[in-house]
């Protein structure tokens, strides 16, 4: 149990130290593209993905940067991406919505909503034909519930009993508008059941919950071959996009966010390894290392080159 929530409590103070740092530097004006963080949301990532094997496939979206590190991403190429050097995963040339890394399983995040549906859909369905011992999971938001692909999705992966977990992280929001004011009826359980797909919900800000009830899950997807969908209720604590906050524009309550900031699932997961008496000397030493690593990484990316014409023009269709 300890070695696990050590390994969990890694996977989420990497990405939230990543996620901060990026935040800070941002206003320098070298990383060329904008940012989508996850700082609050890192342990709908951590928890699930952590029982992934490397050889299942990730999908992802505009907010990616948490499951590409849990996935086991490398973390210089993610920065290199961001800073829009030729060392980064897609070739400085996506940015920080379209980071891949094949090498782990990490297939592709595309920005437009709910897209990489039908890619994730797809390749479960080749992974079904070729009876591969593998899974898909797409990592999608809650308006990506809005988008029809989602149904033809859900439809075709329940049809044809496709290995798919339809990982969906409810932060309530879509960019400014809360979801009460977008779905008729936010009952998400209703979604996956119209198409007889089983569903759970899950408090996403606890990673002991998501990691266990996913281990679960994932297990029952790799053996029946069958889909799932798992909601998993967060919440973010910066703007939509970019480094900052948005408080200003009052579009969420103030009590709302300080609500989800007293749940915030770094906290969390300390108080956690407090109760399973693992010491505080022992999470900073992790803490520390992990903040060396990174800072290291991070002037690594500053000092990474640019691509040149021939590179960055390589897929431009002009
Ligand atoms: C098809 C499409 N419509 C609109 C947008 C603009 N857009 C970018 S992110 C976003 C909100 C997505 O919300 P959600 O899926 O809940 O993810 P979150 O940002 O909350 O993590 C929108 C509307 C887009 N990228 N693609
Ligand atoms: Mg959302």
């Amino acid at each position: 149990m300890n070695n696990n929530l050590i390994k969990l409590y890694k996977s989420l103070y990497l990405t939230r130290f990543v996620e901060e740092t990026i935040s800070k530097n941002y206003s320098k004006g070298q990383m060329r593209c904008p940012v989508h963080l996850s700082i609050g949301q890192e342990a709908c990532a951590t928890g699930l993905i952590e029982n992934l094997k490397k050889t299942d496939k990730l999908f992802s979206n505009h907010r990616c940067h948490a499951h590409y590190l849990a996935k086991g991403g490398n973390l210089r190429k993610m920065l290199s991406e961001i800073y829009g050097k030729n060392n980064g995963c897609v070739g400085g040339v996506g940015g920080s919505m379209h980071l891949q890394d094949q090498s782990v399983g990490m297939v592709s995040s595309i920005p437009i909503v709910s897209s990489a549906m039908g890619m994730a859909t797809g390749n479960a369905l080749y992974q079904k034909r070729n009876n591969l011992n593998e899974i898909t999971v797409i990592y999608c938001g809650d308006a990506s519930l809005e988008e029809g692909i989602f149904f033809e999705c859900a439809n075709f992966a329940s049809l044809h009993s496709l290995p798919i977990i339809f990982a969906c992280e409810n932060n309530l929001f879509s960019v400014y508008t809360n979801i009460k004011e977008r779905q008729i009826d936010s009952n998400f359980k209703k979604y996956a059941s119209a198409f007889k797909i089983p569903y759970k919900k899950i408090d996403g800000n606890r990673v002991d919950e998501v990691y266990k009830s996913t281990k679960k899950i994932i297990n029952l997807v790799r053996k029946k071959r069958k889909p799932y969908f798992v909601q998993m209720d967060t919440y973010r604590y910066k703007e939509h996009c970019g480094p900052s906050d948005d408080d200003h524009l009052k579009y969420r309550n103030s009590n709302e966010v300080k609500f989800w900031q007293s749940k915030d699932p770094i906290s969390y997961a300390k108080k956690l390894m407090k109760k399973n008496n693992i010491n505080e000397k022992k999470i900073k030493k992790i803490e520390a290392k992990i903040e060396i690593f990174v800072n290291k990484q991070f002037k690594h990316a500053e000092i990474d080159k640019l691509p040149n014409y021939k590179e960055a023009s390589k897929h431009i269709y002009v």
